[in-house]
């Protein structure tokens, strides 16, 4: 396969980050070349995240791969905080004038992006290696790979670093010019994939003794469950004798009842992590998704976050060529971490809402807890509580 040395826009990683803001420029015209470091199979084997903001929705749609989604996800207008043994719903359409979320899996939404790719038969490199990035800084940046051994160099205007927390973009930039914000939290989540009906029709999000509890799903016959679990916990101890009973002791007595159990065929432990760096852009370089920020997992809001930068990266690209002005790209940065610092703020909010922190620095041992009980019952007696809650949820609006 011969491949083309030149392109508009470079895009390093084909997660949904890079695989959406490909797909937003060949709608507009614009070249782009995605290099991914691993096979597409491997790409689609990874289970991460399952709800989607409207705007994300509504993004999906512009870039015309929402058909699936439509047909199979599944619209949420409300979701359940657990607490003290019972359930509270929050209405989260009631409270957002008629907003509401699309329960649709990240492996789903990146599957439709890929297709639409392969459709369009627009360029992507899988299983490039040893991606490296020269001079963003000046006028014509490269990219070199190599690919099945042999070393290729791909020109172009600007490169996009969509390749995730651990990618070569973010590390690519000279230490003095970029500022790195962190907290790790002192816990994980345990997820499985489990082909039984969900106990409720909405997610439930418990707040419990034992830890941290979460009821998804993907569908109505596949579940995705999580328990907050140690960060010495190997995947290994977790039978899935051990996840039921555990997920069980964590729910209300009624719930736990009904809750339908079976074989998971999948089971992870993700570490749970604040992290911004800034700014989002270097010269001719810029980050979007992960590769510029972590969020942990309790507002489901990390591909919603990845999906927005898009949307800010996408319209300053195409202003970009189309009317030869840089005011989007000069702003990108800027208008983009507002947005995340809000999103950021509500997922360390909802995880320090919900979750119990081990003995060690920072705990907040027994009246951290009752604070967060206290909070609870505040926060589901109060409207103007579960507005803020609400909105933060289905996403803040975007700066035009
Ligand atoms: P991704 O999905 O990490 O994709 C980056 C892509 O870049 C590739 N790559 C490289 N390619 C070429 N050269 C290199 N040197 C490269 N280095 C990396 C990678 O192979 C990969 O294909 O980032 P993107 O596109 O920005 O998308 C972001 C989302 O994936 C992410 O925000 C969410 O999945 C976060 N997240 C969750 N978010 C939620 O909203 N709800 C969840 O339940 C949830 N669970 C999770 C998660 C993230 C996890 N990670 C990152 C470990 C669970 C996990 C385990
Ligand atoms: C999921 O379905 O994987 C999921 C849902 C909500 C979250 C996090 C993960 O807050």
């Amino acid at each position: 396969m011969s491949l083309p040395t030149r392109t508009q826009v470079a895009i390093i990683g084909a997660g949904p980050s890079g695989l959406l803001l490909g797909q937003l420029l060949h709608q507009a015209g614009i070249d782009n070349v995605i290099l991914e470091q691993r096979s597409a199979d491997y790409v689609l084997g990874r289970v991460r995240a399952g709800v989607l903001e409207q705007v994300s929705v509504d993004l999906l749609d512009e870039a015309g791969v929402g058909a699936r989604m439509h047909r199979e996800g599944l619209v949420h207008h409300g979701i359940e905080l657990m607490f003290s043994g019972e359930r509270h719903r929050i209405d989260l359409a009631a409270l957002t004038g008629g907003k509401s979320v699309m329960v649709y899996g990240q492996t789903e939404v990146t599957r439709d992006l890929m297709d639409a790719r392969r459709e369009h038969g627009a360029p992507i490199v899988y299983e490039a290696e040893d991606v490296a990035l020269h001079g963003f800084d000046g006028h014509a940046p490269t990219v070199t790979f190599r690919k099945d051994g042999v070393e290729h160099t791909l020109a172009c205007d600007h490169i996009a670093g969509c390749d995730g927390f651990h990618g070569v973009a973010r590390a690519s930039v000279p230490v003095g010019a970029i500022r790195q914000f962190e907290r790790v939290y002192p816990f994980g989540w345990l997820g499985i994939l489990a082909d039984v009906p969900p106990v409720s029709d909405e997610l439930i999000y418990a707040n419990h003794a034992r830890g941290f509890a979460l009821c998804s799903m993907r569908s109505a016959s596949r579940v995705r469950l999580y328990v907050q679990c140690s960060l010495q916990d190997k995947v290994e101890d977790w039978s899935d004798e051990r996840f039921w009973a555990e997920l069980k002791s964590r729910l209300d007595p009624a719930t736990a009842e009904r809750l339908p159990t079976g074989p998971s065929f999948e089971k992870s432990i993700a570490p749970l992590r604040s992290f911004v760096a800034e700014p989002m852009r270097f010269g001719r370089l810029y980050l979007a998704g992960d590769a510029a920020h972590i969020v942990p997992p309790t507002g489901a809001k990390g591909l919603n976050l990845a999906a927005a930068d898009v949307r800010y990266l996408s319209r300053a690209l195409i202003e970009h060529y189309a009317d030869k002005s840089d005011a989007g790209l000069d702003d990108y940065s800027r208008k983009a971490l507002r947005r995340i610092w809000k999103a950021e703020r509500f997922s360390w909010w909802m995880t320090s809402l919900m979750h119990r922190f081990p003995a060690g620095p920072g705990d907040t041992g027994e009246v951290g807890h009752r604070m967060q009980t206290a909070e609870l019952d505040y926060l589901v007696h109060s409207q103007a509580a579960m507005t803020s809650l609400a909105e933060n949820y289905v996403g803040l609006p975007f700066e035009e």
